[in-house]
């Protein structure tokens, strides 16, 4: 029971030994060169650190719970490195600084941001090690700062910057993807509200055209939309509950966190569509191929209080290795009904 309670609501523990890699890649990073820190905007005086230099200094270890947005969770995690407050120990903060953003040594200049005391509050760790080794660089290795208690898309991976300022900035996925600034887990804070206004909703949902346009969390459920277009469509966190959509085309589409609760799905298209912590669960996937869609996360099945509520899946195809990527109870769901390909 005990464990139970470690789980927000939404979340799914993965299997043993699992983490996936969520975001941007390593192959798109450079390792080139040494890795450093800095520390600046409102500062009196930036720093910056070696990684050696960071090493050098006293460690702190903490073992966290990883929540992702995308319904996986991985408890228990051990990372060790040098907490946030005491590096702002070290330099002299402008009076005027509320806001701690956390930049990422990559292409797209990732960041995220939280205000200083939420930060320090809990105990933000710039993370050099995960389970007894050297952070990977898959994981955002040689250093990623690590914040407990929020979504996961908070901790940045290839941490070179710790900027201070008085307004708060966006970061990367707050502001591209629409991700909650606050990330509380326990609260499901995890998409700010629809952008669309209802009548525009409505008339999208006639024209069943959605193709190509950001739709973040729109409402289209309980609605007959058989047909419809949402190709490259962005569609996080939408709701098609207990729609009608036979044959409609989702093929590179965003996904990721839409509910299909109760839909009847068969035919669908869904080709290199993100489906990453979709509820699938009493949804009809007949003759629907899933084979090269991402499926971190996503759920199949539900237990409810009127018992199970399962997909039909008989008729769908799946590849065995975007399975990994599910919990070991959805997995098995999967593997024992549907065909799964290699
Ligand atoms: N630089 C960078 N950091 C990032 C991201 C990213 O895309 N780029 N994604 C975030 C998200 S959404 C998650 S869930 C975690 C994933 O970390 P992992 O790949 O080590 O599991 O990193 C976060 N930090
Ligand atoms: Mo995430």
């Amino acid at each position: 029971m005990q464990e139970l309670t470690k789980i927000p609501p939404g979340q799914q523990v993965v299997g043993p030994n699992k983490w996936p890699v969520i975001g941007e890649r390593e192959s798109a990073i450079s390792s080139e060169g040494s890795w450093t820190l800095s520390l600046d905007g409102r500062i009196d005086a930036p720093v910056t650190f070696s990684l050696e230099q960071l090493q050098q200094m006293p460690q702190t270890e903490m073992v966290i719970d990883i929540h992702c947005v995308t319904r996986w969770s991985k408890l228990d995690v051990p990372f060790k490195g040098v907490s946030l407050k005491s590096l702002l120990q070290q330099v002299a903060i402008e009076p005027d600084a509320k806001f701690v953003s956390f930049v990422s040594r990559s292409p797209r200049r990732h960041s995220t941001s939280l205000p200083i005391d939420v930060a320090l509050q809990h105990d933000c760790l710039i993370a050099m090690e995960a389970e007894g080794k050297p952070l990977e660089f898959g994981h955002g290795g040689p250093i990623r700062n690590i914040v407990p208690r929020k979504y996961f898309y908070k901790s940045v991976k290839w941490l070179e910057r710790i900027e201070l300022l008085s307004e708060d900035r966006l970061g990367y996925w707050e502001a591209d993807a629409g991700y909650h600034n606050l990330a509380d887990p326990w609260k499901e804070q995890r998409y700010m509200a629809s952008t669309i206004d209802r009548r525009t909703a409505a008339k999208l949902i006639d024209s069943k055209d959605f193709s190509n346009r950001d739709l973040r969390s729109i409402d289209a459920s309980d609605r007959n939309l058989d047909g419809l277009d949402a190709s490259g469509a962005g569609l996080r966190d939408a709701s098609f509950a207990r729609c009608s959509l036979v044959g409609a085309d989702f093929s590179n589409a965003n996904l990721s966190n839409a509910s299909f609760v109760g839909a009847n799905l068969s035919q669908a298209t869904f080709s290199e569509t993100d489906v990453e912590g979709a509820d699938f669960s009493g949804a009809n996937l007949s003759s629907v191929d899933l084979s090269d869609c991402s499926l971190i996360g996503a759920s199949f099945f539900k237990e409810s209080s009127d018992g199970p509520v399962s997909a039909e899946i008989g008729t769908a195809v799946f590849s065995i290795s975007q399975l990994e990527n599910l919990s070991p109870s959805q997995r098995e769901f999967v593997v024992a009904r549907a065909i799964c390909q290699s």
